[in-house]
């Protein structure tokens, strides 16, 4: 069975993490779907965004899985680690925007394969925590980069010293999820978000993310002056022109 499925609806790609009796625990094979999955999407370019939700109803992801990493040694685990982060760093990186659809658990791994999204929205079951002090480890794909970053030193330090697990509402309040829907209405929800996102000028959506991702490394100069530079990469763009005509014509733009 594939622990990794892609469907398309209109131009959103649908990838679900299928491991619900693990409560999609991520393992090896599962992080290298995922790598070669992102790979092919990179490729395709009818999709305007990427939705990742886990399946069944109980977990997003409820984290590396621990069985297979109970056993190993230094090298074994350094291995695991740089699979999660390059798994991680695709979502990241990846040229159009990837939402996290969050329906249930998402904990250590999948917490943090949450926060390598670009933004998140949970369905009121969804639960969220660094629980790895737990077990007797940090969190290794990330999340003690990612999360201070997204939601602040205190409340990230409060995540991950604490092993807490915290509710959907509590995410919000934090800003680690942006709203937070019924179970029912969450795929709805993301793909709405995709829709909106498929009628943009599709350069600028990308530029949008390159901008954030990017600037955010830098100092504040820099990222203005880098901002600058994407702008002016716009005006090299067909969409741009459309999209200014369209605006003067009165009309919707057509990119
Ligand atoms: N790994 C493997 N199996 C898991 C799992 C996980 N993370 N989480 C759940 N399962 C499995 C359970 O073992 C159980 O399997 P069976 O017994 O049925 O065979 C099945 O899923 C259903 O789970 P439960 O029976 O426990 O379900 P409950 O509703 O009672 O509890 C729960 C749900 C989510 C509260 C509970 O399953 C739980 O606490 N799960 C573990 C959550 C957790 O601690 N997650 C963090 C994992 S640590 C690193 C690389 C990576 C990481 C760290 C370092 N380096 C290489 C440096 C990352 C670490 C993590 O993500």
């Amino acid at each position: 069975m594939n622990s990794v499925i892609t469907e398309k609806k209109d131009r959103a790609a649908i990838v679900t993490i299928n491991r619900p009796k693990a409560l999609n625990a991520l393992n090896r094979d599962t992080l290298e779907e995922l790598l070669a999955c992102f790979t092919a999407l990179e490729e395709d370019r009818e999709i305007a965004a990427i939705i990742i939700t886990g399946a069944g109803d109980k977990a997003f992801v409820a984290g590396a899985d621990i069985s297979a990493m109970q056993d190993m040694d230094t090298l074994a685990g350094r291995e695991f680690g740089q699979l999660g982060q390059r798994v991680m760093n695709s979502v990241e990186t990846f040229s159009r925007p990837v939402i996290g659809a969050i329906n249930g658990f998402a904990l250590g791994g999948g917490c943090e394969l949450a926060l390598a999204c670009d933004f998140r929205i949970a369905s009121d079951s969804a639960r969220f925590g660094q629980p790895e002090v737990n077990l007797g480890v940090i969190p290794g794909f990330g999340g003690s980069q990612r999360l201070p970053r997204l939601v602040g030193t205190g409340h990230a330090m409060e995540l991950l010293v604490t092993g807490e697990i915290i509710d959907a509402e509590q995410a919000c309040r934090i800003g680690l999820v942006n709203r937070v829907v019924s179970a029912a209405q969450l795929m709805d929800e993301c793909l709405q978000v995709v829709e909106k996102i498929s009628r943009k000028g599709p350069l600028a959506v990308r530029l949008c993310k390159e901008a954030v991702r990017g600037g955010m490394q830098m100092d504040i100069d820099r990222a203005c002056r880098y901002e600058s530079e994407l702008f002016g990469i716009c005006f090299a763009s067909a969409d741009q022109k459309e999209g200014m005509r369209a605006f003067l014509e009165k009309r919707p733009a057509n990119f």
